[in-house]
């Protein structure tokens, strides 16, 4: 045996030993050195820091600044949205549990913690998948109307909620579970066992099909158009822009969450194998880190919304001097919405 199954956990160890208790119960420094469980602690406590003023400063900013109504610009608030989700209502969870090094809340704080983590990411994944589809559009009809574009993207929103709540939903009512995995202080769906009761297997594998591998098809089938638009001289300097800004949300995306992609696959393909429940917290903490990329990709790359928000932060006055268009809107009234 490589592990120990409890009602509600499945730790990556055997008892031989004896040492074995429920995360929901006990500390787990047997599966690592308290050091690392304060380690988590403090990169959860960083992520907190760090990812709500950075995403509510952008939310703040797309959304005051009238020459950033365009479809992009409304699934970056989409996006941030869904990040600011998590990290307020998710991460909490998790750094309290890697200070204790056990899921002191129980099943009850496990499943909180599990679904605001899945459902936020998935609206981030999903809006991709509506950003590139709309990019594709353009770039077939360079000429397509704004307000067909911008009513596609708000359906484009609500269908990103709506396949959200169809990944994040059904382990709360019985279709597969959120357990406690790794070191036991994040929760994630069930990888680790079969369980016909719950109807596992199935879950996982609708989970990886339709929640995973079809949005990461449609973004591939786009992918190269996206491409082609960067830096291509027949579509104006804005949707070059826009493109650009997409192709690489979508490979912040991917980076930040191929590794626990794969190696959750391949625990759930090889049940029973023996694993190391670090590198599956390394994997999964490092997708977590996924809710700073969005605004920092943006704040790096993005130089409209950069503009923007240099004219936030000078209290509306533009320092470029006409350069961005339409400055009348950063009235004072914007500047207080940056966050001290
Ligand atoms: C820290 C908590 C984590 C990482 C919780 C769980 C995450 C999942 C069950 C993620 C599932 C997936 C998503 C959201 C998007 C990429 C593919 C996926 C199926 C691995
Ligand atoms: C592991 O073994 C010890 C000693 O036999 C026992 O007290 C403990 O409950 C076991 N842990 C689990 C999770 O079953
Ligand atoms: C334990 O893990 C090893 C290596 O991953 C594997 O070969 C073995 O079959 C596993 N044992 C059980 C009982 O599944």
């Amino acid at each position: 045996m490589n592990s120990t199954e409890g009602p509600d956990f499945y730790i990556p160890m055997s008892n031989a030993t004896g040492l074995v208790r429920s995360p929901h119960e006990y500390p787990q420094y047997y599966l690592a050195e308290p050091w690392v469980f304060s380690f988590l602690t403090i990169y959860m406590f960083f992520l907190i820091l760090v990812g709500i003023p950075v995403n509510l400063f952008t939310l703040c900013v797309t959304v005051l600044h009238k020459n950033l109504r365009t479809p992009i610009y409304y699934m970056v608030v989409n996006m941030t949205m869904a990040d600011l989700i998590v990290i307020v209502v998710s991460f909490p969870f998790t750094m309290h549990a890697a200070m204790h090094g056990y899921f002191v809340r129980g099943m009850v704080g496990c499943n909180f913690e599990g679904f605001f983590t899945v459902h936020g990411i998935q609206i981030s994944l999903w809006s991709l998948v509506v950003l590139s589809v709309e990019r594709f559009m353009v770039s077939c009809r360079p000429g397509i109307d704004i307000r067909f574009r911008r009513r596609f993207i708000v359906k484009g929103i609500g269908f990103s909620w709506l396949m959200a709540f169809s990944c994040s939903l059904p382990p709360l009512f019985e279709w597969s579970r959120y357990i406690p995995e790794g070191l036991q202080c994040s929760c994630g769906v069930d990888y680790y066992t079969l369980k016909p009761d719950i109807y596992n297997e199935s879950f996982i594998n609708y989970m990886f099909t339709v929640h995973f591998i079809i949005p990461l098809t449609v973004i591939s089938l786009c992918f190269g158009r996206l491409l082609c638009m960067v830096n291509n001289d027949a579509i104006s300097k804005n949707e070059q822009d826009a493109s650009c800004l997409t192709v690489l949300l979508i490979l912040g995306f991917f980076i930040c969450w191929l590794p626990y992609a794969s190696f959750g696959w391949h625990i759930f393909s090889n049940q029973g194998s023996a694993f190391s429940p670090i590198a599956m917290t390394l994997t999964s903490f490092f997708a977590k880190s996924s809710v700073l990329f969005i605004p920092l990709i943006c704040i790096c790359m993005d130089k409209q919304l950069r503009q923007c928000m240099v004219i936030t932060l000078c209290l509306g006055k533009n320092p470029f001097e006409g350069k961005v268009g339409d400055s009348k809107t950063s009235d004072s009234s914007s500047g207080s919405a940056a966050p001290a």
